[in-house]
């Protein structure tokens, strides 16, 4: 079960509350909507389009368990102008650094894609300040032959060897694993860096 809560503009309008949040990232259309509804079960939680660039706005949704799943807006939406779409890096990058109830990022990608130059400097740019994440690449069921999949984690890998997970919103593979990862790092977090910089 899962229940929205708000769509933030600004840092203000985050809600109150120590819950710890679980925050998808990821380029427009790489499924994050499609995800985050697939974790929770629901089919419309969080909208999904197929025209990319339509979430502008971080939401924030109440999960079972305990926790807050937060849809980031979208990146690599080339159609935006630059000052939109530096308001929303703004606005993600004040999240990610701010944010003390963040306890893990899970960076989208897509299986077909892999990575695109804007995930690796997302990727860095998570590295370089100490966010946790876990990559996540989607839409697994778009990969239809041997020599696919092969291509697909092969380059996934590329310039990577930390965590991975296999996924698809249509199919529900690879959600229990996230949410296994999910439990994992709240708790080793928990015990590293957020709760002892608790005021
Ligand atoms: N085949 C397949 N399609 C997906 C999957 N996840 C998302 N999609 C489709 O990709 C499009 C974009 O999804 P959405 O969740 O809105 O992406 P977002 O912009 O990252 O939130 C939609 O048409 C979804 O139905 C998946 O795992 N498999
Ligand atoms: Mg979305």
């Amino acid at each position: 079960m899962a229940r929205f809560i708000i769509s933030a503009a600004r840092p203000e309008q985050f809600p109150r509350g120590a819950e710890p949040e679980i925050a998808f990232l990821g380029r427009s259309n790489v499924g994050k909507s499609s995800l985050l509804n697939a974790l929770v079960g629901a089919d419309k939680l969080a909208a999904t389009s197929s025209k990319p660039g339509r979430t502008q706005l971080i939401n924030f949704y109440e999960v079972d368990g305990g926790y807050r799943f937060v849809d980031l807006p979208g990146y690599g939406f080339a159609k935006v102008p630059p000052e939109i779409s530096n308001r929303w890096k703004g606005l993600i990058e004040s999240y990610l650094l701010d944010r003390r109830n963040c306890r893990l990022a899970v960076l989208l990608l897509d299986a077909r894609r892999a990575w695109m130059e804007k995930d690796v400097s997302l990727r860095k740019w998570l590295e370089a300040h100490r966010v946790p994440f876990l990559v996540v690449a989607t839409k697994i069921d778009k990969l239809k032959s041997q020599q696919e999949k092969h291509h697909s984690r092969t380059a996934l890998r590329e310039g990577y060897a930390g965590e991975l997970v296999e996924c698809s919103a249509i199919t529900g593979r690879g959600v229990r694993e996230i949410w296994q990862a999910i439990s994992k790092i709240q708790k080793k977090q928990c015990l590293n860096r957020q709760c002892q910089t608790q005021p």
